[in-house]
């Protein structure tokens, strides 16, 4: 076999990030996650994916999974990312995903798993009847990054502890196989004021699509009145807004709504507090920030309806983003299983 010479050197840098396909997205996706993509891919080479392979980690219904899938993917075009400039697909048409996974499997050590605490959070007391794809979860995730050596990840605060082990992992791959520097040290992109956006009915949760109650999160498609009514019914306490940022401690209802405006305005917590100190929150302040958020929201999700019209047209731009990312993935998965030692190409 001859030994292809791109696949060890070190990849300039290189952006890759994921959505599950496993629900309608929400304003901490949004904020968390896409707005980072959008401005990223005007800096580095970007490859976006939507992670059907950890959705399945929880049951979807067949009968719903692939538009889910172009939902997210049209989630992500509507919110800006380009397709011409950053590389999308689906992470199930891209078969090296799970076969570095297995090979990550037997470096990552059960210990590190253990201590995961996402996967602590999702199962709760039933751990034993999560699924095992649930457990390994992270092994996948450092599998999608590594795959393509990406060098930055942008994700909000929840995945910090699954990126450490995905540094973990590629620093015992490349001390164990003597491959030093094979796989980078992966950053992850969390700063920003979307890093952790919490759930409207409980702040000290943060919002997620699995959240039972629809009441605790902004979806991507909620209309104008949905919105509305979610954020005049959204917890606070019974203070008025304070002059200062430090005033926000010990107020966590307070601290995510405010934390949410001035993410969308591009402004300051302070700047925002200058603005509405001293009144109480359903005076101004709520209404403000509900057509702030239909402001910014709406024509994302106006766009996202109108490129569901066509599926064929996602699922033909996620097939040209496959072939794109199997043609960087390929070489680096060979050269991967050359210094394993295995003798298939
Ligand atoms: N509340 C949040 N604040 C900021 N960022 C968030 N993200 C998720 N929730 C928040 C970021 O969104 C990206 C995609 O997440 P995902 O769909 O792959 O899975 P998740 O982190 O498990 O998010 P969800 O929406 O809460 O799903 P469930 O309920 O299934 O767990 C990631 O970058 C994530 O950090």
């Amino acid at each position: 076999m001859t030994e292809p010479s791109s696949p060890t050197a070190p990849t300039a840098a290189r952006v890759f990030s994921g959505v599950q396909p496993s629900g309608a997205l929400h304003l901490g996706n949004y904020l968390g996650a896409l707005v980072k993509f959008v401005a990223l891919q005007h800096e580095m080479e970007c490859l976006y994916c939507v992670v059907d392979l950890h959705a399945i980690t929880a049951w979807q219904d067949p009968k719903n999974l692939a538009a889910q899938t172009r939902e997210i993917a049209a989630a992500y075009f509507a919110a800006g990312v380009d397709p011409a400039k950053a590389i999308v697909f689906a992470q199930s048409a891209v078969p090296e995903h799970a076969e570095l996974a297995w090979i990550f499997n037997c470096v990552a050590r059960l210990g590190w798993l253990d201590r995961m605490t996402q996967f602590k959070e999702k199962t709760g007391k039933h751990k034993e009847r999560a699924s095992v794809g649930l457990y390994t979860y992270p092994v996948l995730q450092a599998a999608d990054i590594l795959l393509y050596k990406a060098t930055h990840v942008p994700v909000g605060e929840d995945q910090k502890q699954h990126l450490e082990l995905t540094r973990d992992i590629a620093a015992k791959f490349n001390h164990d196989f003597d491959a030093p520097g094979f796989f980078p040290l992966t950053e992850a992109l969390i700063e920003g004021p979307g890093a952790r956006i919490m759930s409207l009915r409980d702040a000290t949760a943060k919002m997620s699509k699995s959240d039972p109650s629809d009441q605790s999160r902004i979806n991507l498609t909620d209309d104008a009145d949905t919105i509305a009514n979610k954020i005049r019914r959204a917890k606070t306490d019974p203070l008025p807004l304070p002059d200062t940022v430090e005033e926000l401690k010990g107020r966590p209802e307070a601290d995510n709504l405010l934390g949410i405006y001035a993410a969308l305005a591009g402004e300051t917590k302070a700047a925002v507090l200058a603005r509405f100190a001293g009144q109480g929150f359903g005076q101004a302040f709520k209404p403000a920030l509900a057509d702030l958020l239909v402001e910014r929201l709406s024509p994302v999700s106006a766009e996202m309806r109108r490129l569901m019209a066509d599926p064929a047209e996602i699922d033909r731009i996620l097939a040209a983003g496959a072939e794109r990312a199997r043609a960087l993935a390929a070489p680096i998965l060979a050269e991967t299983k050359r210094i394993v030692g295995f003798t298939g190409g």
